[in-house]
């Protein structure tokens, strides 16, 4: 999703990076005050390393069990192993390669919390750190995700209809959109404090969803995966989770959601309206201008370079659950 950088590296999401970039990088960071003296080792060992490896400064996030009911549809679904769930991420405020959100969000901080729920509705509410968790009974659903660069996974979200959300706060008649906003904190995230690193994005990170898109019930907000709560890459303590669009739609680590009246902007269109749309339904038959969205590579338990190219499946497989939101429309007008 690269669009500042050259275009052969946008499709070039390998985990490998050359070591003098590598050290650059690391240089940078530490400059800029987000590494510890501790964090000068390989990515390799950062991806595997356990508390011990961590100095103080640095000392890794803790996620915490989840009580949650079991998904009852999916469990035939094979899953992305967490290992590589929670270590190959697009989480830009902490760096646009995949392996650094992994390792640069390890101290962001997400307790207090706060999540306001606002605009065009009759019972506006603010929920802290404990009633994400605590006010909703929470499911696992397990979902494809499919990022539009053409990697997917299957991730185990623990989490609650964001409908259930809204039917508390009581949208009114002129509630035709919610737009949902990913903190702003350049101190902890590096990624806004360093248009480079950001991958040039203006922040905060923003996201919207038509209102009926919104209470469709595959619609999670999602506070945990395989069984725990979120780590920081993948979004904590809240973040979005819309199955049959592209990831990007599926905005991370989320303080603001508001009811309004007109289609919100969103960041990826904000950068590049011609190839990033606001419905963003995974659509094989709809290319990126700059790559074919036919297929997908799957993340899977094999290496690196297995060969997992799967075709990718309108409304990302599903249609039966969403395509009647999108009957009449022409969806290579309304990408
Ligand atoms: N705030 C914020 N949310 C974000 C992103 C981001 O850069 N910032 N990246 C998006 C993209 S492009 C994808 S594919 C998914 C990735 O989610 P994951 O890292 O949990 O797999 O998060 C989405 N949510
Ligand atoms: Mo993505």
């Amino acid at each position: 999703m690269l669009i500042n950088i050259p275009k052969k590296f946008d499709l070039n999401e390998s985990h490998v990076t050359d070591e003098p970039i590598y050290h650059e990088r690391r240089r940078l960071l530490k400059q800029m005050g987000f590494l510890g003296a501790g964090a000068l080792m390989s990515s390799a060992i950062a991806n595997n390393a356990k508390a011990g490896f961590f100095s103080d400064d640095e000392a890794p996030f803790q996620t915490r069990t989840l009580t949650y009911s079991k998904d009852p549809f999916n469990q035939t679904l094979i899953k992305t192993p967490e290992k590589k769930v929670i270590s190959h991420n697009n989480f830009y405020e902490f760096g646009s390669k995949k392996d650094q959100p992994a390792e640069l969000a390890q101290s962001f901080k997400v307790e207090p919390w706060q999540l306001k729920i606002s605009g065009e509705c009759d019972h506006p509410i603010t929920l802290d750190y404990d009633d994400l968790t605590k006010l909703f009974p929470l499911e696992e659903r397990i979902y494809r995700l499919r990022c539009v660069e053409a990697w997917s996974m299957v991730i185990p979200w623990i989490g609650f209809s964001l409908a259930s959300l809204l039917k508390k706060v009581a949208p009114n008649s002129r509630a035709n959109y919610v737009a949902f906003e990913t903190l702003y904190d350049p101190k902890q995230m590096p990624g806004q404090a360093n248009r480079r690193l950001g991958g040039g994005i203006k922040y905060p990170y923003v996201e919207g969803l038509r209102i009926d898109e919104a209470m469709n019930p595959l619609t999670l907000m999602s506070v945990g995966l395989y069984g725990k709560t979120l780590p920081p890459q993948n979004g904590a303590p809240i973040r979005l989770v819309v199955p049959w669009k592209y990831g990007f739609k599926s905005i991370k680590s989320i303080v603001g959601i508001k009811l309004v009246e007109h289609k919100p902007s969103t960041t990826w269109k904000k950068l590049a309206p011609k190839e990033y749309g606001f419905y963003a339904n995974v659509n094989p038959n709809h290319d990126h201008p700059r790559w074919s969205q036919a297929s997908e590579r799957r993340i899977t338990s094999g290496g690196l370079f297995t060969r997992n190219r799967i075709a990718t499946l309108p409304f990302n497989g599903y249609s039966e659950e969403v395509a009647d939101l999108y009957r009449g429309m022409n969806l290579s007008k309304h990408f």
